[in-house]
């Protein structure tokens, strides 16, 4: 089996080789961003020193290459997620924003007075706030599909709550809090069916596993950079075409017009209709570097080695007593994303003393409210996996756990 080569990769991150609280730094935090390889940060170095201008913008030299570099990482995000046209692809800052983009633009010209718009109960608050507010603007309808006892939606609920009213179905490809894989495709072809489009929030899945939007055959996928190793402000909003070109701009301003009279104005083409203002493209050169990264190692690999860090995290954590774990224990509906809490002890507890053996972890309700209310839980402790991430950082962070409650001053 050709596995990664993790000692080599660490050595790419220089942030990863340093101590904290007296320890081996172990960045379990990987859900909520991840660190960037010496590659991305010398590819933004390289385009701040050689390259960098107001792109679309200049006939002079720099304006020029900024738009070469802008369109070229623009054509990288294409290839990654197998879009057919680079009119498909648009950048945003993050996921909420490619979110909120589809939620306005669509959702204002298309969702009418009792049309439903069909959620999974695990949403990140950016996949529920765009549309309670499309939903309340226009006194349609803002349905959920919940949860089986495994943390998934089974085929019942989707065809329960996805019906001919059903306008837009938004949903996360994994949660961000369970490590759920939701059953996308099922549901993507059963919405479909019954007439409506779907948004999938892929926030925590195009970092992890290989995405291609023609073979889903998703209407718009969403992702942010900066949880796939690029620099924080730069996301992608994929849309189908036809979608895209049928709906109107989100923001107004330079760069996305063709022409402006006093009292009106004509539109640039897709993409550019959707990226008014300037562009970040140091973000950009970032996320494509980042995209070069991830495909020069293999996505393929990079699956089976946190597939492998779950099992083997799984199976420890089980082992202790006073641990729950939440979500699929399934390993084939489930991503790098373990959830869980420790009998007696708060999740921001158990975060604090973790943080000083070195281990960073996330804990809270995980932007994921509802979620939180479904499961009667105040809030969990979560550890994410990524590619730089090894056995010992798990064997680091289970001895962590172990101490926790002795901290506390209970026996064990
Ligand atoms: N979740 C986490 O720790 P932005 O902030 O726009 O890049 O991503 C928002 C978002 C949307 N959907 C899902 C499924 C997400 O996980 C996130 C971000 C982080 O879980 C920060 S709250």
């Amino acid at each position: 089996m050709n596995k990664l080569n993790v000692d080599e990769i660490k050595k790419d991150f220089p942030i990863l080789d340093q101590r904290m609280n007296g320890h081996r730094l172990v960045y379990l935090d990987n859900g909520a961003t991840t660190q960037k390889p010496i590659q991305v940060i010398e590819a933004i170095f390289y385009y701040n020193t050689r390259s960098h201008g107001n792109p679309h913008r200049g006939a002079h030299q720099l304006s020029i290459r900024a738009t070469d570099e802008y369109d070229l990482a623009k054509e990288r995000v294409r290839q990654f997620i197998n879009a057919k046209s680079l009119e498909e692809i648009i950048f945003t800052r993050n996921t909420t924003e490619s979110i909120n983009l589809i939620a306005s633009a669509y959702g204002r010209e298309f969702v009418k007075e009792n049309d439903e718009i069909v959620l999974a109960i695990s949403e990140h608050h950016s996949n529920i706030l765009p549309w309670q507010r499309i939903v309340k603007e226009k006194k349609a309808i803002l349905k959920y599909m919940y949860l089986n006892e495994d943390g998934r939606i089974d085929t019942e609920e989707i065809k329960e709550k996805i019906t001919k009213k059903t306008k837009i179905v938004s949903i996360a490809h994994m949660s961000n809090v369970l490590g759920t894989i939701h059953p996308i495709e099922e549901v993507i072809n059963y919405a479909h069916k019954m007439g409506a489009i779907v948004l999938v929030d892929g926030a925590q899945s195009t970092p992890h596993i290989k995405v291609d939007v023609q073979e889903l055959d998703a209407d718009f996928y969403v992702f942010s950079g900066h949880k796939m190793l690029a620099p924080m402000g730069i996301g992608v909003l994929y849309g189908k075409k036809e979608i895209l070109e049928s709906i109107p701009p989100f923001l107004m301003g330079g760069d996305m017009i063709e022409y402006v009279y006093e009292k009106e104005a004509t539109f640039a083409p897709l993409p550019y209709k959707f990226e008014a203002g300037t562009q970040n493209v140091e973000g950009a050169v970032g996320l494509k570097a980042a995209i070069d990264y991830l495909e020069n190692i293999g996505m393929d690999k990079i699956e089976e080695h946190e597939r492998f860090l779950v099992e083997y995290a799984l199976d420890k954590m089980l082992s202790i007593p006073y641990v729950n774990v939440q979500g699929p224990k399934d390993l084939n509906k489930r991503g790098g994303i373990i959830s869980f809490t420790i009998d007696d002890v708060h999740p921001h507890d158990v975060s604090t003393i973790l943080d000083s053996y070195g281990i960073a972890i996330r804990a809270g309700h995980h932007c994921a409210q509802p979620l939180m209310r479904y499961l009667k839980l105040p809030a969990t402790s979560r550890v994410s996996f990524y590619l730089y991430n090894t056995k010992e950082d798990i064997d680091q962070f289970i001895e962590g756990l172990r101490n926790v409650r002795k901290w506390l001053g209970y026996g064990s």
